[in-house]
């Protein structure tokens, strides 16, 4: 049974959204029983992934989540509503707008937010508007890919994802496979530890900060105590409640390892599609210069990076709902 102030804080959490907010049968009874979730985003599905695979990963990331006792909450915009967890129907609509015939939708960062929802299109939120809806809603794990960063050359463009920015002011824990090198990763590191985020990687022992598709970037961060998600949820406790850290915190996986030699290979052409994207000026065209980067990837690779992409996003939701579960366990 859960803590008579448990259920407060579940029923406040809830009874506090506005009413815009729409919650799935299943998240709301994880919310309102004191259950662990796991927020989604979904520019993954709309813009990060083609259509051929992009449902496929997004119900392959709830199964797991499930699997492992937590609840999946994937989060977007459709028709001038939040949506905190979709039913099937939704996330096939939202899954459908990739195939670029019917619906479109928005590449949704958190300062599109308001106006995505007044012009009632679909949103498929970044992790900076994920995050923040999610902590709305009073869930503390997300799970995802890559999260944005500091592009390279942005001493000239500022291209510096509002990923990181939101990150440092809201209270949630995403698990990532760090972030691709279209990136510069230790530019990335810096401005975190600038915002108070810590990085913690679960690359054991030394803590080795992963590059997606390969688990080796030669930069180091904190390593998570044993590796494991008890150590992660610990880390988690002494944060939230121990310091009452109100900055998030980027929990690294690195991607499973029978997917490191073609992640050398998917090296070499994430390093041409960022030389393509500076010939063509693709550098300097704002929030649509990550969506084509991935998807130059995806064709210079013939596809093979769209599986590396699965893999690891699925235990990355995976390792995120099993820290979740033990982060429960510590709560009591
Ligand atoms: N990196 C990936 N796949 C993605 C994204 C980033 O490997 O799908 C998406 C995420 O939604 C992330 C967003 O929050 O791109 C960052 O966009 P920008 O760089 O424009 O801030
Ligand atoms: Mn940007």
């Amino acid at each position: 049974m859960p803590s008579p102030s448990a259920i407060r804080r579940a029923a406040n959490a809830l009874t506090s959204l506005p009413r815009h907010f729409v919650l799935s049968e299943q998240v709301r009874h994880a919310l309102s029983t004191n259950q662990p979730l796991v927020a989604l985003e979904s520019t993954i599905i709309t813009h990060g992934l083609p259509a051929s695979v992009n449902l496929r990963v997004a119900q392959r990331c709830e199964s797991v989540i499930e699997a492992a006792g937590a609840t999946p909450a994937t989060i977007a915009l459709l028709d001038g509503r939040v949506h905190v967890g979709l039913e099937a129907r939704q996330l096939e609509r939202l899954a459908s707008t990739a195939e670029h015939k019917g619906e479109r939708a928005v590449k949704t960062a958190r300062r599109d937010l308001a106006g995505v929802l007044a012009s009632k299109g679909i949103g498929g939120t970044t992790v900076s508007a994920t995050a923040h809806l999610a902590s709305m809603a009073g869930i503390e794990f997300f799970a995802t890919g890559g999260i944005g960063g500091v592009h390279r050359g942005a001493e000239r463009t500022f291209d510096i994802s509002s990923d990181l920015t939101t990150l440092s002011t809201t209270p949630i824990n995403l698990f990532c496979s760090g972030c691709k090198s279209i990136l510069s990763l230790p530019l990335t590191l810096e401005y975190l530890e600038t915002q108070n985020v810590p990085v913690y990687s679960f690359s054991s022992p030394r803590g080795e900060f992963p590059a997606f598709y390969t688990a080796k970037s030669g930069l180091y961060v904190s390593p998570v105590p044993g590796g494991a998600a008890e150590g992660a949820a610990q880390l988690i406790w002494n944060a939230k409640r121990v310091l009452r850290e109100k900055a998030g915190a980027l929990f690294a996986v690195p991607i499973p390892e029978e997917y490191e030699e073609e992640g050398k290979r998917l090296q070499e052409h994430v390093e041409r599609a960022v030389r393509e994207s500076v010939e063509q000026g693709v550098h300097q065209r704002g929030k649509e210069v990550t969506p084509w980067l991935l998807k130059r990837v995806g064709e210079l690779s013939e596809g093979r990076s769209l599986e590396s992409n699965e893999a690891l996003v699925v235990n990355n939701s995976e390792v995120a709902a099993r820290t979740a579960v033990e982060y429960w366990k510590l709560r009591g």
